[in-house]
């Protein structure tokens, strides 16, 4: 199964990133219920690996704390654009819990992940059919964004299904923060 770690975001907070949505012909938005933070992406592992990704996860101690999405940004891959996602506010918190994850699959045998962490929430998936100017038109208008702070109580392990519009996100494993 294709794995990956991320925080679930409260529906109300999935509501508030929907009205972000639209105005940006060409570009494929998120499914709301698909908006999630992730924290480790694991890719494809086999089930006896999944296991021990579930224990080293279980065994894992952090703090609950308060989630601030703000400012909206744009991936870039070779000089274009290839994501529109909504930033998150500094928070110690949440690298710590990063951290803890990263070494919680080290410890299971994964290799480290060597791209520096920069938390987000993804809005859409952009391509060439989007022009630039409109892209930087969207991030300049929500320039401003920022959503009311939300308790994270816990984390979470997703499968996630490729379909052919949008990949499906099962939660196969809430850990409770602390
Ligand atoms: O959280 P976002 O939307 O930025 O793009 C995938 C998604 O990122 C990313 O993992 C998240 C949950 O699916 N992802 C997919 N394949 C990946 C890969 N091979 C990947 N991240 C790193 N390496």
């Amino acid at each position: 199964m294709r794995l990956f770690v991320g925080l679930a975001l409260p529906w109300p907070l999935k509501e508030r990133l929907a009205m972000l949505a639209g105005g940006l012909p060409g570009a494929r938005w998120v499914p709301t219920e698909n908006y999630h933070l992730t924290l480790r992406f694991i890719g494809e592992t086999p089930a006896y690996k999944a296991e021990e990704i579930d224990h080293a996860l279980a065994a894992l101690r952090a703090p609950a704390f308060s989630l601030t999405l703000s400012g909206i940004g744009v991936f870039e891959k070779g000089g274009r654009s290839v994501s529109l996602w909504a930033g998150v506010e500094r928070n110690p918190q949440l690298d710590h819990l990063q951290g803890k994850v990263e070494t919680a699959l080290q410890r299971a045998g994964m290799p480290p992940e060597r791209r520096r962490f920069s938390p987000h929430v993804t809005l859409a998936r952009l391509n060439d059919s989007v022009a630039p100017a409109k892209v930087a038109g969207f991030v300049q208008a929500h320039n401003l964004f920022r959503a009311a702070p939300e308790p994270m109580t816990h984390f979470t392990l997703f499968s996630s299904r490729l379909g052919k519009e949008a990949s499906v996100y099962t939660p196969e494993v809430e850990y409770e923060l602390t």
